[in-house]
């Protein structure tokens, strides 16, 4: 009897981000020597694109500086041929050009696309923790009660234009409510971008929708109607129901993301030891389900990405 083909589904992996701090998980990697070794340890476990973000490496604040993008992903990328997903978001508090070095510089196969401005608050987790190693920590969740995450029209063109078009990149688009894939559809219809478009569903983040399965059901049914075939997508959630969600994201055709940018822990109240532990939990619960993992180069053929001889590093 023939076997049915299973679907494989692409694990992302957030390894650092921008929204945690030193003092919330010791394991969570601030150096480019420690982001490397995350991001090489994750691919190993199942992760086929590894999304980027960099931090000092003194004190763990969140940086754009090129160089250190430079130093982890020449690492990574002698090590294993995970995809190389630049974030363009960094921190709500950088400028657009601040946030864009990197991508510029180094050209890589994905970035992010935020598809919108939006509260991103992250100060509730003033009263989660205290005693904290840097004073930075504590300023910047409280920023956000004031900052705007800026995406405006403008902005969004420019990385369509700079890193898309100039540079080679294909994106991780990120939608935080159906809003923002309505917009993805208006630009899908004047040209500004070619399918195959990667949509991320982000749930959770206070000021975009909140991670639940009827939230996810509304974006995918928006994307279905909009954008149809022209589209792939994956589900991340932020904070404790990252897992739960994404697994919800898996059963409903679509990819996965998890990381510790997104979710610090491995089990309710218990830390994750490593990125690469979040990605060995996601990829046994998608083998349960009979779904497979697919390798970097099947993201690669699936996303149409440009390949890694491709970029400059
Ligand atoms: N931390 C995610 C919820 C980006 O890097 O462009 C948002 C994010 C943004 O991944
Ligand atoms: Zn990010």
């Amino acid at each position: 009897m023939a076997q049915a083909l299973r679907r494989k589904v692409i694990i992302t992996c957030a390894v650092t981000g921008s929204v945690h701090t030193p003092t919330m998980s010791p394991y969570l990697p601030v150096t480019p020597d420690e982001i490397a070794a995350a991001s090489i340890a994750a691919a190993k476990e199942g992760a086929a694109i590894i999304h980027l973000h960099a931090r000092n490496p003194a004190d763990g604040r969140p940086s754009a500086d090129a160089q250190l993008f430079r130093a982890f992903m020449t690492r990574i990328n002698d090590a294993c041929d995970a995809v190389l997903n630049i974030s363009t978001g960094g921190s709500s508090l950088m400028t657009l050009d601040t946030r864009l070095a990197p991508a510029r510089a180094l050209k890589p196969e994905m970035c992010s696309l935020n598809m919108g401005s939006m509260n991103f608050g992250i100060f509730p987790m003033l009263e989660k923790h205290g005693d904290w190693k840097h004073e930075w920590e504590p300023a910047l969740l409280d920023a956000t009660r004031r900052t705007v995450f800026q995406n405006t029209f403008d902005d969004i063109e420019t990385i369509l234009a700079d890193v898309g078009r100039a540079g080679g990149a294909k994106f991780e688009f990120e939608c935080y409510d159906a809003g923002q894939v309505e917009l993805l559809a208006f630009y899908l219809k004047r040209g500004l971008v070619e399918p195959p478009l990667y949509v991320q569903f982000v749930l959770g983040v206070l000021g975009g929708a909140g991670a639940s399965v009827e939230n996810l059901v509304h974006m995918k049914g928006t994307a279905d109607r909009l954008l149809g075939d022209a589209y792939q997508f994956s589900v991340l959630a932020a904070g404790g129901r990252q897992v739960a969600i994404a697994t919800a994201g898996a059963i409903m055709g679509g990819n996965v993301r998890v990381g510790l940018e997104d979710n610090l822990t491995i089990s309710p109240g218990v830390l994750a030891k490593s990125n690469a532990e979040q990605v060995a939990k996601m990829r046994r619960i998608l083998e349960e389900l009979g779904l497979d993992v697919a390798s970097p180069d099947e993201a690669r053929a699936a996303l149409k990405l440009k390949g890694r001889n491709a970029i400059a590093i």
